[in-house]
């Protein structure tokens, strides 16, 4: 007979009204013991509630936002091992009214009639063949929905591929170092039902819309470093990517992991059936704080610091947008997420200064006018950013601290000069770079720049195009703005950011005349940089650009 239970809301001490702030479940999710159900919110912390029964999801009993107290109901669940669910026992507790709507709408094309299901890679972006790098299940082994059963690896980021079957593993057909794209066929699983103690067939076969890997979670082929500030080469470092399986950890590590900051999605888990365990968010922290790609809150501890001095900051806000009005929500492309984790990385962890300067232009856009005219029919162009990034080169030359990156407690001196320019893509930014610019012309640098821009919009833009950078240019110049601020693009220690150049009244001494006006915006790290060296350099390259002939000097 199925057995219907409800898990409730256990003491939760003085408290008697706190918001339900994440629900880690639906209808039609396969659970186990300890799995958290829903995040609840008090005043002073939040907390999980862990369910304390395996089995079936068959009602959700709160939403988003709904207020409980001790003995509220959350879920009720069909108990694993509770014998056929076919006899839908009127008996039982009350018809789930709600449970036929909600039920597995996305139910995999597994497990109906609990014959043998081939679980495949799911969509993962635009990559074929990408190496299977970790094999999590052997023939005979019984799992889960959502349970991990591969992690393959691109050029830019790892990601376990989750089970959308649950049973017993009857043949693996990939070993560690098989190719595999989206389709292939991982393994064949005779799925639960077929078996005793699972569930009834119906609600065994979940794979529940969320348990398909979100488009955004798949890598792009511009799995790109970040506008004005990602690192492109460094901070690009594979990140774990779960395609949409929902993590597996108990309470009190989701409580570790959150009071770390850190996301457990990306946690490397190596407990039974996949669960993270305290000691692998551990590992992940150490790992990022050596690696110096320090995570969420634990990234204001500053790597190497203690992560007792992070800044306490409040879980990100949880509003039911669609409360006030009609909402539409689409997932980040990939690369504005991975460019967002460094750009908060960057923001939090480096004490930047912002330094503006103007730049008198006026001769070296006539002269670009010049001979853009001249070579018309050659097709070569110059662009105002080659001569920026060739100026650039000269005041890093001038001012070497510019080319250098902070490595604990060394700084380390280029004696190369790499300069990225952030590009605009209907993707997000990317940040290609032109290697030895020092030794291009402003020609060859400008070509460059545009076959890398092109490269870089037509998504086809390779990891190697985007490192090694040593300074970075922002140019907003063909839009407009007058001065921003850009993000230092770690682990350089400068990015200079231009707008769009524009006729102002100059005073010469005896009158005001106009000026072609570059307005340039310098952020520099200044842990390495002092704001005199700072407005030195600005002095230097305006110099620079308004006399060109200076860059030969
Ligand atoms: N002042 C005035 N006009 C400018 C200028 C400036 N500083 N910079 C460029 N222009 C003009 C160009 O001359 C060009 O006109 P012409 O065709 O007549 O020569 C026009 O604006 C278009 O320029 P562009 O921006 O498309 O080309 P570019 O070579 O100057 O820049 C690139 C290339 C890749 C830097 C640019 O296309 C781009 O993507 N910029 C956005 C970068 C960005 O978003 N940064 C913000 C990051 S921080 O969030």
């Amino acid at each position: 007979m199925s057995q219907l239970i409800e898990v409730k809301v256990p003491d939760i001490g003085d408290y008697d009204d706190v918001p339900v702030i994440e629900l880690y479940v639906k209808v039609g999710d396969t659970i186990a013991v300890d799995d958290a159900i829903v995040t609840l919110e008090s005043d002073k912390a939040t907390m999980d509630v862990p369910s304390e029964v395996a089995g079936v999801i068959k009602e959700l009993k709160v939403a988003l936002g709904d207020r409980v107290a001790e003995g509220s109901v959350l879920i009720v669940v069909e108990a694993a091992g509770a014998g056929a669910a076919a006899a839908p026992a009127a008996a039982a507790a009350p018809a789930p009214a709600a449970a036929p709507a909600a039920a597995p709408a996305a139910a995999a094309p597994a497990a109906a009639g609990g014959g043998v299901v081939e679980v495949k890679v799911p969509d993962i972006g635009d990559y074929n063949s990408v190496p299977v790098i970790e094999l999590y299940v052997k023939v005979g082994d019984t799992i889960a929905v959502d349970d991990a059963i591969a992690m393959l690896e691109s050029d830019k980021a790892t990601m376990d591929v989750p089970s959308t079957a649950a049973g017993v593993v009857k043949e693996v057909l990939v070993e560690v170092g098989s190719t595999v794209s989206e389709g292939s066929v991982l393994i064949k699983v005779a799925a639960a039902g077929a078996a005793a103690a699972a569930p009834a067939p119906a609600a065994s076969a979940p794979a529940p819309a969320a348990a398909a890997p979100a488009p955004a979670a798949a890598p792009a082929p511009a799995a790109a470093a970040a506008p004005a500030a990602a690192a492109p080469a460094a901070a690009a470092a594979p990140s774990a990517v779960k395609l949409g399986g929902k993590v597996h950890a108990s309470p009190s590590v989701r409580a570790f992991a959150r009071e770390l900051g850190v996301d457990l999605s990306q946690v490397k888990a190596t407990g039974p059936k996949n669960r993270i365990t305290q000691a692998d968010v551990t590992a992940f922290v150490k790992g990022a704080m050596q690696s110096g790609n320090v995570p969420g809150k634990a990234a204001a501890a500053g790597a190497g610091a203690s992560l007792g001095g992070g800044l306490d900051l409040l879980p990100w806000p949880k509003v039911d947008f669609a409360k006030f009005g009609e909402i539409e929500t689409k997932p980040l492309s990939r690369i504005k997420k991975i460019s967002g984790q460094n750009l908060a990385r960057n923001w939090v962890m480096i004490p930047a200064v912002t330094y503006h300067e103007d730049a008198d232009i006026t001769d070296l856009e006539a002269f670009r006018v010049a001979m853009n005219k001249e070579n018309e029919k050659s097709g070569k162009k110059l662009t105002m950013l080659a001569f920026i990034i060739k100026a650039s080169v000269r005041a890093l030359q001038e001012f070497p601290e510019f080319n250098t990156s902070l490595d604990g407690d060394n700084l380390v001196y280029k004696k190369y000069f790499n300069i990225a320019f952030a590009a605009d893509t209907p993707n997000g930014l990317v940040v290609p770079v032109i290697k030895n610019a020092d030794q291009k012309s402003v020609f060859e640098i400008a070509a460059e720049s545009g076959a890398l821009a092109k490269k870089a919009r037509d998504g086809k833009i390779a990891p190697a195009d985007m490192s090694g950078a040593c300074f970075t240019i922002s140019s907003l110049g063909g839009i407009g703005g007058t001065y921003f601020a850009p993000i230092v693009n770690a682990p350089e220690v400068a990015i200079l950011g231009v707008n769009k150049s524009t006729m102002k009244p100059v005073w010469d001494g005896k009158q005001f005349v106009p000026r072609l006006t570059l307005p340039m915006s310098l952020t520099a790290d200044h842990r390495v940089i002092d704001g005199a060296l700072a407005t030195r350099f600005n002095v230097y390259l305006a110099q620079l650009l308004s006399d060109f002939r200076r860059v030969m000097l």
